[in-house]
């Protein structure tokens, strides 16, 4: 299994990506008895720094700051030779699954990308280092409202002060079908066939608007849990109404490139921070694994009630 983040520069892809592999390590044996565990502590370093600094420091109430990833940096990328050019590809993180009494383990590679990758026209070096979302099994798009001015007087940014500035996240959208559609061959007027998360990235701010605290697993008497596709489904509305009002080519673009989009809140950190950094003891993160146990669902690894 392939996850890569696709979205605006700020839009939050780092942070989510540190939030997400911390609380797969937390819940996914707890809830659905998934073991979860660095395959590759080596080239996991990137990402184990990432949570580090987020989750498990001595003094929690100092501020931290996960730095705008930087592709040329050596932490998260190497430079390749690929048909004779130089070309410079992200470092992934591996992850090793295995479900109660399942003898194949699966893994999950995890990427991270910088904002500006994903610009329509940015240049093939750029383009070559987005297509590790070819292989996804989910596509996973990341729409943040602080950066549309049209959000704006719907946010509740609490005490804290970052924030992002204006993008159009519409475009960013149609250029990732583009660049997928290009290397598959796929004609242009063909819906793609993965599922599309739609996470709305930072959704602390959004709180008033969307409700985050629904029960999305479902536990029976022995203690297992299930995916609860019937609140999803309505959270996915729920959102879904919401972004309508107010951006509704977004949601238009969503559903004209993918015929399977889910649209579902995410808060990395709980809360709107500090333009300088995050005080880990401040962190809550809300829905941040239901990207990878949608994925593990869909693949029957990890139990669901409803139907898809
Ligand atoms: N309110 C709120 N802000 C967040 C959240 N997650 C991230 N942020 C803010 O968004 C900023 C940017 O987050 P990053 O994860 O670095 O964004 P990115 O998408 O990786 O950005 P690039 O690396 O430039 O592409 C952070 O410094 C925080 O200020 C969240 O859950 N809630
Ligand atoms: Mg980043």
């Amino acid at each position: 299994m392939v996850m890569s983040v696709v979205g605006a520069a700020g839009a939050g892809k780092s942070v989510f990506l540190a939030s997400s592999m911390w609380q797969c390590r937390q819940m996914l044996s707890r809830l659905f008895g998934v073991s979860f565990m660095d395959l590759d502590p080596v080239a996991n370093r990137w990402i184990n720094a990432y949570e580090e600094k987020l989750f498990f420091q001595e003094d929690d109430t100092t501020l931290q700051q996960i730095e705008k990833t930087d592709l040329q940096a050596s932490n998260v990328s190497r430079s390749v030779m690929l048909d004779g050019d130089n070309v410079l590809l992200p470092l992934p993180s591996f992850f090793q699954l295995r479900t109660r009494g399942g003898d194949q383990p699966q893994s999950l590679v995890v990427y991270d990308s910088a904002g500006e990758h994903f610009r329509a026209g940015a240049d093939t070096q750029a383009s070559a280092v987005t297509l590790n979302m070819l292989n996804s099994d989910t596509l996973f798009f990341m729409f943040d409202p602080s950066a549309d001015p049209r959000f704006r007087s719907y946010l509740d940014r609490g005490g804290g002060t970052a924030r992002n500035y204006a993008q159009r996240q519409d475009i960013l959208l149609s250029e990732m079908a583009a660049r997928i559609r290009r290397h598959l061959g796929n004609r242009s007027e063909t819906r793609l066939s993965k599922p599309l998360i739609f996470g709305v990235s930072k959704a602390d701010l959004l709180r008033r608007r969307l409700s985050l605290n629904v029960p999305i697993y479902k536990g029976d008497k022995s203690g297992a849990y299930a995916l609860d596709l019937d609140v999803l489904r309505d959270v996915s509305r729920q959102t879904e109404t919401f972004l309508d009002e107010i951006a509704p080519e977004v949601t238009a673009t969503a559903h004209d490139i993918a015929s399977d989009v889910w649209f579902v809140p995410v808060s990395a950190l709980g809360h709107n921070p500090m333009r300088e950094g995050v005080r880990p003891c401040d962190i809550k993160p809300v829905w941040t694994e239901l990207p990878v146990v949608f994925t593990l669902a869909k693949k029957g690894l990890v139990p669901v009630s409803g139907e898809w």
